[in-house]
């Protein structure tokens, strides 16, 4: 007998790409609920060639499940997270609600894997921010080899990283400026279409905003307490694909041609790095694709030991849905009893 799943959320823009992930993976797999609010109840969702009816988050019994990946915003996961753990499931949360707590371990499996092991404390994992997570994947390995001192990272994210309806209001935005409807924002401060915005999530003492304090402090439990971020985060007028810009400094020596033969060997990463036209990857390219793409690396002659590099990768798989599904395998693959195993 093989697991049973809940997808919570499943209605949304993860929450889908998870269920489509989900039903490509290799664990043995019995059972996947779609668990969605009250107003989802009864609507369908795809799950590979099946279609899955969603049941009420309120009255579903978590106990039949083994593993339920939470997709319904910070403030569901900080009510429902601990109830459903505490019936059993092993939680692994998307949103933001329970990265830095110290009992919960935060995963991406290509830098710290073995950390999914600490699940037992509170029965959550916490999947980090998608902005995050494609940088620590592509930042690992020249970790492991020259010691990282301090990135600096601007972000090109799209607008899919807020959710459906910040993409209808890209779309409407983008058509209205034809047909001169009027373009003024809701879920944006600004215009969105045919602009750029250096603004996401809320602002913190000091100006940083949220997203830019979380991809210094998750970088820092992931990867290592002693690397410092500094981040500009920028939502552009593209639907999926986060891509950025990294400049990072080392300890050590390292060559940008070492980091290339490095990076097209390590798990994850894809390097398209021509150094021609169209020899780089871009948001449009990377949709629907597992990979974080590197590309444009090269050393940076302002500063020893600093190479400059491109990172692209879509936010809604390896940014978020892919990753939880990842780090399910990893508990699997390290022996987490499925309650059906007979
Ligand atoms: C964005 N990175 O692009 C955000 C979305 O902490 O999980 C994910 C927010 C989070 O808007």
């Amino acid at each position: 007998m093989g697991f049973s799943f809940a997808i919570v959320g499943a209605t949304g823009n993860v929450g889908t790409e998870m269920l489509t992930i989900l039903s490509e993976s290799d664990i043995d797999i019995d059972k996947v609920y779609a668990v969605a609010s009250r107003r989802s109840v009864g609507r369908e969702v795809s799950y590979g060639d099946t279609t899955l009816k969603c049941v009420d988050l309120e009255t579903f019994d978590f106990s039949k499940v083994d593993i339920a990946l939470m997709s319904a915003g910070g403030d569901v996961s900080k009510v429902w997270s601990p109830k459903i753990a505490k019936a059993g499931a092993v939680v692994i949360d998307n949103s933001s609600a329970w990265r830095m707590d110290p009992d919960v371990p935060l995963v991406v499996p290509e830098v710290n894997a073995d950390a999914v092991s600490g699940y037992t404390k509170k029965g959550i994992i916490a999947n980090p921010n998608c902005s995050t997570i494609q940088m620590v994947v592509a930042l690992k390995p020249l970790h492991d080899r020259a010691v990282i001192k301090r990135v600096v990272v601007s972000t090109y994210q799209s607008v899919s990283g807020g959710g459906r309806k910040n993409m209808d209001e890209l779309w409407l935005q983008t058509k209205g400026i034809f047909t001169n409807d009027e373009l003024k924002p809701h879920n944006f401060t600004k215009q969105i279409a045919f602009n750029v915005i250096p603004h996401i999530d809320v602002f913190m003492d000091g100006g940083d905003t949220k997203e830019e304090w979380k991809m210094k402090a998750e970088t820092m439990k992931i990867l290592d307490k002693k690397v410092k971020v500094t981040a500009t985060c920028v939502r552009v007028p593209t639907f999926v694909g986060h891509a950025e810009s990294l400049n990072i400094e080392f300890e050590n020596e390292l060559s940008a041609d070492d980091a290339r033969d490095l990076l097209r060997e390590s798990p994850g990463i894809m390097v398209v790095d021509k150094q021609e036209d169209g020899g780089y990857v871009t948001p449009v390219e990377c949709v629907g694709e597992f990979a974080t793409f590197i590309s444009r690396i090269r050393e940076d002659s302002t500063q020893d030991n600093t190479l400059n590099m491109w990172c692209v990768s879509d936010n809604l798989r390896k940014g978020a849905a892919l990753n939880t599904v990842q780090i399910a395998e990893c508990l699997v693959n390290r022996g987490l009893p499925a309650k059906n195993a007979g």
